[in-house]
């Protein structure tokens, strides 16, 4: 499903302006937990419409986020984003089978036990869909703690041949694509090179957030690429193929293809590029208020490259610190806060920055190269939010 298909009626659980969420808010030094605590309100953004809502969990439908609603450090296996472009395919979990194929010494084939029998891995990643972006209000997101075992053993074991070049990862999901006036059958697949598959924190989860992997979220087995946009990680895992030939199927180059301006060796040109690791960004998602003092919350992520900071500007004042918070890890998304003390009546424009270990800093959006399609929307983000 598109993400541009959203639609925007139904309002989630616990829609803004509903019932009390949880209450009493745990505090710890220097980050005050993002859940609403008892007598504190969310305060109203100006830029999201009063027509702006998220819908339910429905069968084979995209679920977005309301971002003004994250108070957990973990996301909700229920309200964690979906994306699924071939539906959601029924798996039996005892008869399902994932293969390793192609050019490998010895072809394998695993059974959901035999994988959980594996070492295990554990680890909290988060990530966004490619196409995430402003009009979503970041909603394509998540952040779970997800446990597995490492792709790398697993092509370890099988032996990766000589020549080989590229890994390709194959869903259970398939549907009829016409291509060139043809009907064709076509599995949802993503490819990456030997190098980035065999990087050591790639693995096969079978369990989010501690419960077997939900049926949405690609039971029994998916692929988790920390650091990379939520493409890579393909849902449903019944095959992986070692081959000497890029894959060129739909979600490698037509689909999740940035087409951008860049400066090449000095000649301008358009170019295209696949959705690969996620760009340096942030943006701010929830102000609250409690008792007369405010703080504003949002989120950063990154392709596991430290952070140094994340700043706020408000109105036209200084670039601020955000405190981090200390659940914050490698690959997770990074939360952050900065309490906003007596603002005044009315409109205001809050926007944040982050910027990493390499000084790499999160650009505004009319400094970045031209860009075509929704693709990696990653610039900076003004908010405005309204006061009294
Ligand atoms: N088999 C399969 N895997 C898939 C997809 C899909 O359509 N089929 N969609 C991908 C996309 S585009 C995204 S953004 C993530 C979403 O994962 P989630 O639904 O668990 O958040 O799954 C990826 N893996
Ligand atoms: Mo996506």
């Amino acid at each position: 499903m598109n993400p541009e298909d959203n639609g925007r009626r139904k309002v989630l659980k616990g829609a803004l302006g509903g019932g009390v969420l949880a209450a009493g808010a745990a505090t710890l030094p220097g980050f005050v937990l993002p859940a609403l605590a008892q007598g504190e309100r969310l305060v109203p953004f100006t830029d999201v419409p009063e027509t702006f809502q998220v819908r339910a969990v429905r069968p084979n439908s995209t679920h977005y986020q309301d971002t003004r609603q994250i108070d957990s450090f973990l996301t909700d296996n229920d309200d964690f984003y979906l994306v699924q472009h071939y539906g959601q395919p029924e798996i039996d979990n005892d008869s399902w089978r994932l293969r390793i194929t192609g050019m490998v010494d010895n072809e394998l084939e695993f059974s959901l036990q035999d994988l959980m029998d594996r070492q295990a891995v554990e680890e909290v990643i988060g990530f966004e869909c490619g196409g995430n972006g402003n009009r979503l209000f970041h909603g394509l997101i998540g952040n779970a703690s997800w446990r597995g075992t490492a792709l790398r053993s697993l092509l370890e074991e099988a032996g990766i041949q000589d020549g080989a070049k590229e890994i390709v990862f194959f869903g259970e999901d398939t549907a009829t694509e016409e291509i060139r006036g043809r009907e064709v059958e076509k599995a949802f697949a993503r490819s990456l090179s030997i190098d980035d598959a065999m990087r050591d924190e790639n693995m096969l989860a079978y369990s989010m957030n501690g419960e077997p992997l939900p049926h949405y979220h690609g039971k029994p087995v998916r692929l988790i690429v920390p650091g990379w946009y939520g493409v890579a990680n393909v849902k449903w895992l019944t095959q992986i193929h070692v081959q000497d030939t890029r894959y060129m199927g739909r979600f490698m180059g037509r689909d999740y293809v940035t087409l951008k301006r860049s400066n090449v060796g000095g000649v301008e040109r358009w170019v295209e590029n696949s959705v690969t690791t996620m760009n340096l960004k942030s943006s701010i998602v929830r102000v609250t208020e409690l008792g007369g003092n405010y703080e504003i919350m949002g989120f950063a992520l990154s392709d596991g490259t430290p952070l140094r900071s994340v700043e706020i500007k408000i109105d036209d004042g200084p670039w601020q610190q955000a405190q981090m918070h200390p659940d914050n890890s490698r690959y997770s998304w990074k939360l952050f806060s900065m309490e906003w003390p007596n603002p005044s009546d009315g409109e205001h424009t809050i926007v944040s920055r982050v910027t990493d270990v390499d000084g790499n800093v999160q650009a505004r959006a009319e400094d970045l190269p031209e860009r075509v399609s929704y693709w990696e929307e990653f610039g900076q983000f003004p908010r405005t939010v309204r006061i009294g």
